[in-house]
């Protein structure tokens, strides 16, 4: 079993418990933001058992795309929301409301795939990507902390050498969880770094090896280069390495996460997502927007700085969350 099935697992066992239940409503509680953003309009003008008509659809319409949503997304759910009023299936507001809330359910749920890690011979190395302060290192902390509380041995690489300051972060983190660092002065070549760390984590039989990168370079040109030359050293030593690349995303920064993503998979190929600071301003659409757009796995969600803010994304209880109270 993956290590976040298991931690799902353990969450499912526990269900019956008020005490989860609890839990649960923390994801509700940290999306409080969010979720004013994101319903703020969205259901309260469906309210009041409003007739469903023309003018109705079309304000549901512009509130979906000023939810972040973008103009593809919202224009799946419409189409078919339309199809079952024309079909007289949503006689009223709840009937209504009810339709929204599974349709995007539909919409993000081909993007619910837990990150598994198997259990193998060399390490499962995840290559962590995306542009500066969208919460790689944090995201990185956050996961190296989970998986050695699930069992796993971990190590991490500071292979972002552009700033002095990015070794230190990771290696503040490494401490706090007691997890190795594999690191060398601000300046040294990425590759390189990361290449040593994989070597040291094969001697020393570590299960998941974390590698952390740059966010911004002197150049666009110069970071993708960057990348895929960490990407093409690391399948000298292992064929298959990376075993995920994973890219982080400012969930507050809307359609431009999303273009970034765009960028980044046509160089690297990614294979699962971050969306991180959703506790924040975010509107939350994005989440929708990427899915849609990008269907890449939604490994995480990010909903703050601690350790556990960092949940294994699940499309219920995250349209749940949303549209709560
Ligand atoms: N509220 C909130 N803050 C977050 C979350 N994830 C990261 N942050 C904060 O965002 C800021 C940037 O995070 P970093 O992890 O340093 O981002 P980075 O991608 O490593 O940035 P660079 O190293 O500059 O490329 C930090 O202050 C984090 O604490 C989140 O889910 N919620
Ligand atoms: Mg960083």
């Amino acid at each position: 079993m993956g290590i976040f099935n298991f931690l799902k697992k353990k969450k499912a066992d526990q269900q019956a418990q008020p005490e989860v239940e609890q839990q649960e409503q923390k994801l509700e509680k940290k999306l409080f933001r969010t979720r004013g953003k994101f319903k703020e309009g969205l259901l309260n003008f469906v309210l009041g058992g409003k007739k469903i008509d023309a003018e109705l659809l079309e304000e549901l319409e512009s509130q979906l795309i000023m939810a972040d949503l973008g103009v593809s997304a919202t224009e799946s759910i419409m189409e078919s929301i339309k199809s079952r009023v024309s079909r007289a299936e949503l006689s009223d507001s709840d009937a209504l409301k009810q339709a929204l809330r599974d349709e995007l359910v539909e919409l993000i749920r081909p993007v619910e795939a837990p990150l598994e890690i198997p259990d193998m011979d060399s390490p499962f190395v995840i290559l962590v990507i995306g542009v500066n302060g969208s919460g790689k290192t944090t995201t990185i902390g956050k996961l190296a902390k989970q998986l050695t509380d699930g069992g796993k041995s971990v190590m991490l690489a500071a292979g972002d050498t552009f700033r002095a300051a990015a070794v230190e972060q990771l290696q503040t983190w490494g401490e706090r969880n007691e997890v190795p660092v594999v690191a060398q002065g601000s300046g040294a070549d990425s590759a390189s770094v990361i290449f040593d760390a994989l070597q040291s984590a094969k001697a020393r039989n570590i299960d998941v090896l974390i590698a952390d990168t740059a966010g911004r370079l002197h150049t666009q040109d110069g970071l993708m280069d960057e990348l895929q030359k960490v990407k093409r050293v690391l399948g000298k030593l292992d064929a298959e390495a990376p075993h995920e690349t994973l890219i982080v995303l400012d969930g507050g920064t809307g359609q431009n996460a999303l273009s970034q993503a765009e960028t980044f998979h046509k160089v690297m190929q990614l294979d699962g997502m971050v969306v991180t600071k959703l506790d924040g301003t975010a509107k939350g659409g994005i989440v929708f927007a990427i899915a849609d757009k990008l269907g890449i796995p939604l490994r995480f969600i990010g909903v703050g700085e601690k350790v556990e803010d960092l949940r294994v994304f699940e499309a219920d209880e995250f349209v749940e969350a949303l549209l709560a109270g």
